[in-house]
């Protein structure tokens, strides 16, 4: 029965034979190191690669092989994919495709946005690649197909309104030969989704609220008798991990609106602040975990789950694991959702733990005293500030950029009319007072199942917002928001490089090969909102792509 069903499976993601960037392709991602088709160097997101010419002994001889403008100075989010010699880019204002050997452009093509758009153009995640066409979304809720080897839009679809609070920063996927989008706008009053496409014609499949309408499954979390499901916030402003034996989409979903529960009736509003697993062929939700039930810190739940297979007691499952913004790293089984394990990973003071017979958190009395109109410090403000760890399969440790800063917030005097598109959060909030010498953050290795810390490398000039790639040359590179790329040991968090790029870092490094010789590369360019608060001072901007190579 079960091989029945595994075959079953398999046959889902039958390759076409010579189509470019099949189905197979993307699920083989990391199997041929010339290509790096997805973000995170697989649907897992595990962002692990096995290449290992690039070691801990030979990395003081990594230098640049080449870097290329990327004529942006809005941030630079997203990482790099390269498929076939060629190596594609996306900013808030370009899509790039870059020769992998040269550096010369091949061709650019602008996001061209709607008249009066003034929102600051980012964009997250990686360029989207698949049979011949890369897709990609637009602040203004476009989501687009290029022509891979031309540049030239093959079709463009809007899917939202940005009057209604609606906005798009994240990263598509390909899963099952279906084009996913998510949108951002958890700060406004918007009720989340995420849309099926056909990535050929752009035809619309499916849409997939992640706030049910009455009657719906979870519907009994939102208030009777109230309109607060239709802005209830669960925006999907980050990227999904997919596994395609299992066919399960797996998507982190994020903050109830408004923070202030008043309005929500301080019910679990599902499906905020959450990870929903879904089919990729209807948006049906197969099954859910919901890490912060009324979530009224903004912590979400969209931080990538990353797909792992853990001894758990003597058993190997089938585990999806997230550093969540609310500071909890979580183990959870892909297979129905269901919790396996929950350590902070930073300091945490909103919950004493996670119960792990219910899943829910053990609220302190910060909650008390923020609905009595306190105004409270909540820690953490983000454990990581929206980019991805990553997973090593060998040791089977994760690799986080963490932050060590609260969230001071109160309750705004009363509760806002729950306009569609009004920023209504609710909450008044600032930012806590930092000494010099105070650790902003920590780059850390961790076990997932004991939460134990294997080391930790304190941050005292300014935070983290650069994902961690880690490598089988037993190396962790990461990047730094004052601009260096940095190679740690992974047995000990020791930096044994660092080379200093033009701006800051805040996207993450991919590796691959090209003609035999492994090559990381990165994005540069500081960008984001929190980010930039910290640095936009002390940080020139200017958005460029380096890549590295051992001296021959
Ligand atoms: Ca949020």
């Amino acid at each position: 029965m079960k091989k029945a069903w595994l075959l079953a499976a398999a046959l889902t993601v039958c390759p076409v034979a010579g189509w470019a960037q099949t189905n197979d392709e993307l699920v083989n991602d990391g199997r041929n190191p010339d290509n790096v088709t997805t973000q995170s160097m697989g649907y897992h997101r595990r962002s692990y690669s096995p290449l290992e010419q690039i070691t801990r002994a030979n990395v003081k001889r990594l230098v640049p092989a080449w870097s290329a403008s990327l004529m942006n100075d809005m941030g630079e989010l997203a990482a790099p994919t390269v498929y076939d010699g060629v190596m594609y880019v996306i900013n808030g204002k370009w899509t790039f495709a870059i020769d992998l050997e040269t550096g010369r452009q091949i061709w650019r093509t602008p996001v061209e946005l709607e008249p009066g758009i003034t929102r600051s153009a980012i964009t997250r995640g990686a360029a989207t690649i698949y049979n011949g066409k890369l897709f990609r979304v637009t602040i203004d809720n476009h989501v687009l197909a290029l022509d891979m080897k031309t540049g030239k839009p093959v079709w463009n679809q809007k899917f939202a309104e940005g009057r209604e609070g609606y906005y798009a920063t994240s990263a598509p996927i390909v899963a099952n030969g279906v084009l996913i989008s998510g949108m951002a706008g958890g700060e406004s009053a918007t009720r989340g989704f995420l849309d099926g496409w056909d990535p050929e014609t752009g035809r619309k499949l499916w849409r997939r609220y992640t706030i049910p309408a009455p009657g719906e499954p979870g519907a009994e979390t939102w208030p009777k008798d109230s309109d607060a499901w239709k802005v209830g916030g669960g925006p999907t402003w980050r990227s999904g991990s997919y596994d395609p034996e299992l066919d399960l989409v797996y998507w982190g979903v994020g903050n109830a609106e408004p923070y202030d529960p008043r309005p929500r009736g301080a019910l679990d509003s599902l499906y905020t602040s959450s990870v929903i697993a879904i089919r990729p062929k209807t948006g049906e939700i197969v099954c859910h975990f919901q890490y912060t039930p009324n979530d009224v810190y903004d912590v979400d739940g969209n931080d990538e789950q990353v797909l792992a297979d853990l001894r758990v007691n003597g058993r190997v499952r089938k585990t999806m694991i997230q550093a969540n913004k609310n500071g909890f790293l979580y183990v959870l089984d892909r297979t129905d959702c269901t919790l396996i394990a929950a350590h902070p990973f930073v300091k945490v003071n909103w919950a004493s733990h996670i119960d792990l017979g219910t899943g829910r958190p053990v609220l302190t009395d910060v909650y008390k005293r923020f609905l009595a109109g306190d105004e409270v410090e909540i820690w953490p403000s983000r454990g990581t500030n929206a980019v991805p760890i990553a997973f090593n399969p060998n040791n089977s440790l994760i690799y986080a950029s963490t932050w060590n800063l609260p969230r001071i917030q109160r309750l705004a005097q009363a509760p806002q009319p729950q306009v569609p598109g009004g920023n209504t959060t609710g909450v008044t909030s600032r930012l806590p007072e930092v000494k010099p010498g105070d650790a902003f953050g920590h780059l850390e290795a961790i076990d997932p199942l004991t939460g134990a810390t294997k080391w930790t490398v304190p941050l005292t000039d300014l935070p983290s917002s650069s994902g961690m790639l880690v490598t089988g040359g037993g190396l962790v590179f990461t990047g730094k928001l004052s601009g260096e790329l940095v190679a740690l040991d992974e047995d000990t968090g020791k930096i044994l490089w660092q080379f200093k790029t033009g701006s800051g870092i805040n996207s993450t490094a991919i590796t691959y090969t090209y003609k035999g010789r492994q090559y990381i590369a990165v994005a540069s360019g500081l960008g984001g909102g929190l980010a930039s608060r910290y640095a936009a001072d002390k940080v020139p901007t200017g958005g460029a792509i380096w890549t590295f190579a051992l001296m021959p």
